[in-house]
Parts: C-alpha cells; structure tokens; sequence
C-alpha cells in the first residue's frame, strides 16, 4: 500500500482499528466463535449477492465448500465497483472489503434490503479469515484483491480480461482458525436448509450449492417463489385447497404471502424480513395471524357457520392445519435484536393485515368449498382442544395433589439443593438399569421411561400429557406444566435425556424435546435442559481402553496405536450394552462426560422434525428414518 499523505495513513489506521475490533470481539459482529458463528460468515457473504439478485441484477449464486473448508461465493451480479473511492483515495472493492459496514451503502442508488446478519457486511467475515481473495468481473476486465486476516495484500489489480458481456464477483474466504479455535467444520444440511430458504424468498434465483469435501452439490430454483415454498413444506400432508398467494407492495414494502390449509394438526407459519429468517416472528407474522383469525370468523359468522351461541376461534383454532409465509421487503427494517430475529415495524402489521385480509376474505367469498373446508377444520381443532384442555386440567390438578407422591420408578438422589441435582431420563428398563446401579446417588436421580409407550402415541402431543410414563415425568420435575408452570418447584438443576444412538432413541429424544419445547419452554431457556453423550466405540487395547464418541476420534485414537490392527474395537449400538461402571464412566460422571446444553433453537427444529415423524403420513417417516439410520449420531437434534 502507498501511503501518500497523513489523511490516507490516518484513514488506514481508522480501517486497522476497524478490523481488529471485529477480531477482537467475534461475538459483536457474527454472533461468537462457535460454528454457528462459523455458518454465518458464510450467509453474510451470499447476502450480498441475494441483495444483488434483489436489485434485480443477479440471477445465478454458486457456493462451493473446497476440501480444505475454505468457501467461495460466485454471483453474476454488477460486480463489486472497482473504480477509485474518491475521500478514501483507493479502490471502492478495497473499501467494501475493509471497511465496517461500507457493504451496500457504498455506491449509492438502491437500499440494502438483505443486510446479512447484522449488517456488517463482507468486511467483518474478510477481517475473521486466515485469507480472503476477491475478484471481480466488470467493463471487460478482472480485478483481483488478496487479504490475510483482513488486511490488503497489494492493491487490487487487473489480472485477466473479462467477456464484455461478463459481470460478478466472487469472495473466497477461509475461516481463521486462531478465532475459530474449536474443531469445527460447515454442515451440509444445514447450509442447505438456509439456500432453499433464500431461493424461496428471491424468486427466480438459482443457487447451486457444492460441497467438495464429499462430493455433494444441491440446485435450488422456484419459479413460484413463497407459494413453491408452501407446496414444498405441504409436499407430505393433504391440502384443503389451493395455495393462497397476495403480492403487493405498500409505502415503498413490498409484502407477500402464500397461505395453504392443511389437515395436519400443526401449524407451519414462517416469516421473512429481507429475506432473513425471522424466527421469533414479529409485526408481519402477527399481521397474518390476526387477519386470518378474523376474517375466518368474519366468514363463519356471517354464512351461519358459527351460530349466535358459538363463541369466536380463537387464534389457535383458525391456525391449526395452516401453512404459511410472510416475506417483507423492507427499506427501513427495525429488529428487535442484533440477531435479527424478530421484526418491530409497527407499520408493517397495519399493512400486512388490511392486504392478507382483503385477499384471503375475497379468497373464502369465491371459492365456498374451500371455505367450508377450512372451517370444518377449525371446528374440529377447537373441539379437540376444549377436551384437551379438560384433560390437562386433570392432569395439572391431579399432579398438584399428588406432588409429594413421587412416581414409583424414579430412583431419587439425596441431595435436596436443585443447584446440584439431576436427572438423567433414560430410554428402556434395562438402561435405566444399569443408570441406576452406575449413578452417583447423591445427586443423580434416574426415571426409566418406556419409549414403545411413547412411540405408538402419534398426532396431536396433548394425547402424551394423559399418558402414565409423561405424568411420571411430570411430578419427578415438581414444576407443574402450561400455564400452570412454576421453575421454583424444579427439584433438579439439570435434567438430562439420555437414549440410544440409534433410531428409536433420536425418536425419543425428539419427542421429549418437543414436548418440553412446548410445555416447559422457560426450563430450556433457564439452560436446565441437555442430551448425554453416550460413547460410540469402545476400543481395547491390551491394558488399556478408550472411548470414541465420533467416527473421527475413533480413527484418531487407531491411528495414534502402534498396532491397530489387534484393538479390539466394539461398537455400542444401545446403552443397555454398557454395564453400570461402563456408563458412570463413560456418559455420566462428570469428570468425564460430555453434556449437550439444549438450545431452544435445537427444541424448535425437533418439534418441527417431531411433526414429520409423529404425523400421519408414513412415506416421509420412512424416508426419514433411512436416510438417518446410518448416522444417527449426526442427527441435527
Ligand atoms: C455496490 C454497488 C453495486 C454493486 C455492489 C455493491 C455489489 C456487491 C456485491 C457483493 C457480492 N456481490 C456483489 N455484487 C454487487 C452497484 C454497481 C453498479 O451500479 O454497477
């Protein structure tokens, strides 16, 4: 770099002091160091080419993981600018590159709609890697920037020409492992799961995604958009009609929605904000709720559906079977948070409201069928949920009562201080077994639960709240459940789920995460809630024995031996093989073992997992189970 004058040098520093803020402290910018951090450097840099695709000027994305984990992004958008910046006296891409937030402001003309996690922009994921090298196709020529850890190598040169037809750029970058300092590496599915996202809400985008390492590569194109999205989501479940779908745009937003009902007994509503998966919803997702629910009572009411003694649906009648997506496209987007997970625009309700109201209303008005169908369907769910409620009432009164009767298959601790309990929920008598024999008994409690009651339970989860091993669960954890809920009552600190690594485990595990998900939500959020790690093999060796928890560390610890070829190596496929020293050793003494603190990220994609495995429809339960089957220890839980 020449540094010419002290305005430059100063600039420079400014730019320095900028990227070491980001090395510095991770966690502003992308959220931490941990691999979810580590996935977002990724998304960051793709939604800078999705804002390109939204301008309207890119039409093809390629993300490609390299065998050595480095990523490269290739759009065939405009192509970062490359001409000289003029207060800064250096190429714009060198700007953009290294400058905090310079992302899409830079440039003028056209608003920043996808605005990556937190806004940042690609400099903050250029100033987290070892290296990052930039090259960009415009006006007949290729430029070329190389950074390490965030700082230019050389100015950006010309090594190439280019097509004059020819435009884009292309980022690689490799994560910076004196950041990211845990073995840590991308997953596949769940990049996946985020491209076909954002294919679904760009229309007309394609995305291919290719993963070198193992030679896997995903296309994602949808012609349809959100309504594409809605018949994906749909694809296992039978619909009531049509899919609904209303584009409009209003004071400069643009909104749309896709709306379909469904005979499930779950809802399926997903919120975008530019594109950003808006998780904890906000003010569109509320919009469409609320103008669902009243114009369906609106209807009812009014074509003597709902009589004058019928009360209103409530919110969760009219949303039982719905599948649905609000997307925005925001100039001004408020979250609530950094993360960006819920939107606060107050006027974004006002308009989503009035714009899914008039649709969906004229929708109903001229296709009755489908209407009588929808309503059929809340009748049917505000029914089922009046008795459930009766019978939850049962519980929870009855639970009260018997508060001081623990249930006769816990084996209970002595330890009275909830700060240092827990209890291990253990799959299958002959685990729960051995947990017991192993335990500390001290401060480790084990409820035995029998899984093949649980699994032959399907459909609707308020069914499980009558079922005797859940009520066993249930006053073990002395909080109550619902509404009636107290956390003061917890009689352990950590509550740990402990079940096979294999099919019928996860699916056990899945349906009690799903079910504290949605009973017990504050005991995942107060972090009361993990997954034990039970080892994978047992390798013997002569004297001595070890334990791998991953096919990686297996091969690891065989390498390390000098003669491999004699270990004895067994592969633990439940833990009733495991005798009680074993598991002590192993899975439950603390010095040892390995706990998986449950996020309620982790429970809300169980709970969505939980439909697909505990619904109606067999074929995708099948194919669930297959593809999973060879690797249930990877199972995204
Ligand atoms: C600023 C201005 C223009 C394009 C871009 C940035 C741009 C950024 C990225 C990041 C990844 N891919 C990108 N593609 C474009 C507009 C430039 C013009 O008007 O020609």
């Amino acid at each position: 770099m020449v540094q010419t004058n002290g305005k430059y040098e100063a600039d420079n520093i400014q730019v320095l002091e900028g990227l070491e803020a980001v090395r510095r402290r991770p966690g502003m910018y992308v959220g931490g160091t941990d691999v979810k951090a580590l996935h977002h450097l990724v998304y960051e840099v793709v939604d800078n080419s999705i804002d390109e695709a939204l301008a309207g000027a890119c039409t093809r994305i390629e993300i490609r993981i390299h065998p050595d984990s480095s990523v490269s992004v290739t759009d065939n958008g405009r192509g970062i600018p490359v001409g000289m910046h003029p207060q800064m006296k250096k190429s714009a891409l060198e700007v953009v590159m290294t400058t905090l937030h310079a992302g899409g402001k830079f440039g003028g003309g056209g608003y920043k709609v996808s605005g990556g996690l937190h806004g940042v922009g690609v400099s903050a994921v250029n100033a987290l890697s070892e290296w990052c090298e930039v090259e960009v196709r415009r006006e007949g020529q290729v430029h070329f920037q190389r950074y390490e850890r965030g700082i230019p190598k050389a100015p950006v040169k010309v090594i190439g020409k280019a097509k004059a037809s020819e435009s884009g750029t292309k980022t690689t970058f490799k994560y910076d492992p004196k950041i990211f300092k845990e073995e840590m590496e991308f997953h596949f599915n769940t990049l996946v799961q985020r491209f076909r996202e954002m294919a679904f809400v760009t229309r007309g985008v394609t995305i291919f995604f290719e993963d070198e390492r193992t030679n896997r590569e995903m296309t994602f194109y949808f012609e349809g958009g959100i309504t594409s999205f809605v018949r994906y989501l749909n694809r296992n479940r039978e619909n009531l009609h049509p899919v609904v779908y209303i584009e409009k745009e209003m004071e400069g937003i643009g909104i749309e929605a896709a709306i379909q009902y469904t005979d499930a007994f779950t809802e399926s509503v997903y919120s975008f904000a530019n594109t950003i998966n808006t998780v904890d919803g906000g003010t569109h997702m509320t919009g469409l709720r609320s103008s669902l629910t009243r114009v369906i009572n609106d209807y009812a009411r009014k074509n003597g559906l709902l009589k004058d003694a019928d009360p209103n649906f409530t919110g969760d009648d009219t949303r039982e079977g719905l599948t649905a997506i609000v997307s925005v496209k925001h100039p001004d987007p408020q979250f609530e948070s950094q993360t960006k997970v819920k939107l606060m625009n107050p006027e974004v309700q006002t308009y989503v409201t009035q714009i899914v109201g008039e649709a969906f209303s004229t929708f109903l008005e001229e296709n009755p069928q489908a209407a009588k169908a929808i309503i059929a369907k809340c009748l049917t769910s505000s029914r089922a949920r009046d008795a459930a409620r009766k019978a939850r009432d049962l519980v929870i009164r009855k639970s009260a009562l018997e508060s001081l009767t623990l249930p006769g298959k816990l084996a209970d601790c002595s330890e009275r201080d909830s700060t240092k309990t827990e209890l291990y929920i253990v799959e299958g008598d002959s685990a729960g077994g051995s947990a017991k024999q192993g335990r500390d008994r001290h401060f480790q409690a084990i409820l035995p639960l029998r899984g093949k009651i649980l699994n032959t339970e399907r459909a609707r989860l308020d069914k499980i709240l009558g079922n005797n091993e859940v009520k066993a669960l249930i006053s073990a954890l002395g909080t109550g459940i619902g509404e009636g809920f107290d956390v003061e009552g917890l009689r352990y600190g950590r509550i740990i789920i402990m079940t096979d690594a294999d099919v019928d485990g996860s699916h056990i595990r899945t349906l009690l995460l799903t079910f504290f998900f949605r009973y017990m939500p504050l005991l995942i959020e107060g972090g009361h809630l993990f997954i034990a790690q039970p080892p994978l093999y047992r390798i013997a060796y002569k004297n001595s024995v070890k334990y791998s928890y991953s096919e990686k560390e297996k091969d690891k610890i065989l390498k390390e031996m000098a003669s491999a070829d004699k270990a004895n190596i067994q592969r633990y496929k439940g833990l009733g093989e495991m005798n009680p020293e074993q598991l002590w050793e192993t899975t439950m003494n603390p010095e040892n073992r390995t706990l998986l603190l449950v996020t309620v990220d982790d429970a809300a994609e169980a709970d969505r997992t939980f439909d697909m495995l505990m619904g109606d429809a067999v074929d995708p339960r099948r194919r669930f189970i297959q593809t999973h089957a060879k690797a249930v220890r990877n199972l995204d839980i």
